[in-house]
């Protein structure tokens, strides 16, 4: 049969109507533990000759259902759904790092990466080099014998600095790294690294996947091989599994994926040129300009600019400030890919856990203003930033 499109996938993919019930939604399989009909079934269930469902941390339904669904929008062979972004991304790097190794991270990640990678990694023994994964030449620079890992974020939070997929793959084989890809400002809708060479692809699903606010929750894809192998060991043993709720409030909000992100996508395109063109803003950071720097790598290989905007005022931070402040429809908070639009100061919120020195090589200057546009009708969010930008003192 031929391929369906994505926006059909997104609704149907991984879902069936109950075959006992008929219930069209998959039900909210809201439960720790799951019967055996005898001792020789639970034995021949936990040595994995019998597939069927354990206890919760090791499967469940509704979990499986989304895992099915994310797989099949990435593009890989199978997934795993997380408590948060964080525990995906801690159970997909522990997976295949030991004591000794060496990783090549994005400068410009979300900030808990950031301190992840920078503070606990090494009291694990495993180092990481923070490098500007947008000049493929420093990839390979910083590439050690005892490296196993090559780590990206693109678009990077928050300067939406991007990389080169295929070029930073092709290092990757060349020196046998393992390449672990955060997707969660593009989604599955407008980039899918696995099939540009990346290994796993990784996501906060709170954000554009989950889309209204009120999940934390997390992704991982890959194929079979690497998906197992993270099953069977950081995350049954770390245990940062998605609770069955959450799963299911994300097999909800990815049904209207593609209809947000299109939506998010023209809003900030129209937000993006107004900002570019008003006197009191200094730069814009938003790939989808016609001047970015990086403009046509990301038409090659994204498929939309995403709803994501860093800029800097005149005036700096006490600019930003101001701004911030006056704003009444745009909220002033923390994550991003809502339907609401947010605004946050990276230097002093997601990004403070940087010390100055790597907040500045990552780019993050004390004037960076982020804003995550949404869903409203954009001449709203345009005259509330218009207004709070001619309050500026
Ligand atoms: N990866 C990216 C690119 C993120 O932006 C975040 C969170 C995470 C991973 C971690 O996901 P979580 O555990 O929060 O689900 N980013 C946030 C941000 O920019 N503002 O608040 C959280």
């Amino acid at each position: 049969m031929k391929k369906l499109g994505v926006n059909t996938r997104l609704v149907h993919s991984g879902e069936k109507p109950c075959p006992v019930t008929g219930a069209l939604r998959m039900p909210i399989y809201q439960t720790a533990t799951f019967v055996f009909e005898n001792v020789e079934q639970g034995a021949r269930r936990f040595s994995g000759e019998e597939e069927g469902y354990i206890y919760t941390r090791l499967g469940n339904p509704t979990q499986n259902a989304l895992e099915v669904k994310m797989a099949d929008l990435e593009g890989g062979d199978a997934a795993i759904a997380t408590a948060s972004g964080m525990a995906a991304i801690t159970s997909a790097t522990m997976a295949f790092l030991e004591q000794g190794d060496h990783v090549v991270s994005s400068e410009a990640v979300y900030g808990c990466t950031h301190s992840l990678f920078k503070e606990l990694f090494p009291r694990w023994g495993i180092n990481v080099s923070f490098v500007n994964t947008s000049d493929p030449g420093e990839i390979e620079e910083a590439i050690r014998p005892e490296t196993k890992m090559l780590y990206l974020e693109s678009p990077a939070n928050p300067t939406m600095a991007l990389v080169d997929m295929e070029k930073a793959a092709e290092i990757a084989r060349r020196h046998n790294l393992k390449t672990i890809f955060d997707n969660t400002f593009m989604t599955p809708y407008y980039q899918l690294p696995l099939q540009r060479g990346m290994d796993i692809v990784i996501h906060s699903a709170t954000k554009y996947i989950g889309g209204h606010g009120d999940v934390v929750a997390g992704i991982i894809v890959g194929n079979e091989e690497d998906i197992n192998h993270i099953r069977g060991t950081t995350l049954k043993d770390f245990g940062g599994i998605i609770s069955p709720f959450n799963a299911w409030l994300l097999l909800r909000g990815l049904k209207t994926l593609g209809l947000r992100m299109e939506r998010i996508n023209s809003n900030c395109q129209e937000v993006a040129w107004f900002l570019h063109d008003h006197p009191r803003v200094e730069k814009v950071y938003y790939s989808g300009l016609a001047d970015h720097p990086q403009h046509e790598l990301a038409k090659k290989q994204m498929d939309g600019f995403g709803g994501m905007i860093s800029f800097e005022l005149k005036g700096g931070f006490s600019a930003g400030k101001n701004l911030m402040e006056e704003l009444e429809l745009c909220s002033l908070a923390v994550s991003l890919g809502d339907v609401d639009t947010l605004i946050q100061h990276p230097a002093s919120m997601t990004h403070s856990v940087l010390d100055e020195k790597d907040q500045i090589e990552a780019g993050i200057t004390p004037g960076l203003v982020r804003l995550s546009v949404g869903i409203e009708d954009v001449q709203d969010i345009i005259a509330d930033l218009e207004c709070g930008l001619d309050r500026i003192e």
